[in-house]
């Protein structure tokens, strides 16, 4: 019984109100029977999560958010919590992607308060984990891993409420992308460390893989055991493309 995979895209910073042509075609692209065995989610950035909830209402698509404040409201100029993209009709949010660890100097102990907060508003968390260039040439892939997962998971996580993304920071929007062989190590890593932690439903909780999917790979990726769905950033800002990488589960 493998889980029920995920297609999530991440826009990052990219759409204005326009881009919701995109998302409509892909709520209207998306073959029914292929919405009926997997889950299909895009996650904007945070001003466009109303419109596109409102236009996606009813259809098998959802909306994300990229990114919440631990906090459900306050003194925290120009952030945005989990409450509030709830309010606005979104299911899941990413927390703790590599961008964010990076650029915002985000810890595990941040990303794991973000990931309670999302579950504290009824959101489905997406928790990043990943090695950087210079940890995988140093073969500590699997050490960093682990470390992060320990780290940033909650305790009592659920399958219901919690998505791990495996997004190896040198293959994000660079074209690069790991080996099946590898892909295959951390995912069962991550496999046997849910597992360790959380017990059967450790063995339940999706686990995607991301960095530089496109319709090409998209297949060979979602084969490999233990992968259960992907994140995709740009290929996610065309609907063909997305709806491509979707197609994997045809
Ligand atoms: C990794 C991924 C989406 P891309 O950041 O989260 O981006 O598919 O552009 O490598």
């Amino acid at each position: 019984d493998r889980p029920r995979p995920l297609v999530a895209g991440n826009w990052k910073m990219n759409g204005t109100r326009a881009s919701q042509a995109v998302v409509e075609a892909v709520r209207d692209g998306l073959d029914p029977a292929l919405a009926g065995r997997i889950d299909v989610l895009v996650c904007p950035p945070a001003t466009l999560v109303g419109a596109f909830a409102q236009a996606l209402a009813g259809s098998a698509v959802r909306v994300g958010g990229q990114d919440v404040h631990a906090a459900a409201s306050g003194a925290h100029t120009g952030c945005v919590s989990a409450e509030m993209l709830a309010d606005l009709g979104a299911t899941h949010t990413i927390v703790g992607h590599s961008e964010r660890r990076a650029d915002h100097h985000e810890t595990d102990a941040d990303v794991r308060a973000k990931a309670l907060a999302a579950h504290r508003a009824g959101l489905i968390a997406i928790l990043c984990v990943g090695e950087t260039r210079a940890e995988r040439e140093a073969g500590r892939t699997l050490d960093v891993v682990r470390g992060q997962l320990a780290g940033s998971l909650p305790d009592g996580a659920t399958a219901a409420a919690t998505v791990i993304a495996y997004e190896p920071v040198w293959a994000i929007g660079t074209g690069l992308t790991p080996t099946a062989a590898d892909v295959a190590e951390v995912h069962g890593l991550i496999r046997r460390e849910l597992a360790a932690r959380l017990g059967e439903e450790g063995a339940r909780i999706r686990i995607l893989y991301g960095g530089s999917v496109k319709p090409q790979n998209a297949a060979e990726l979602m084969a490999v055991p233990n992968v259960d769905g992907a994140l995709v950033g740009g290929a996610s800002l065309k609907a063909e493309d997305f709806l491509g990488i979707a197609a994997a589960y045809c």
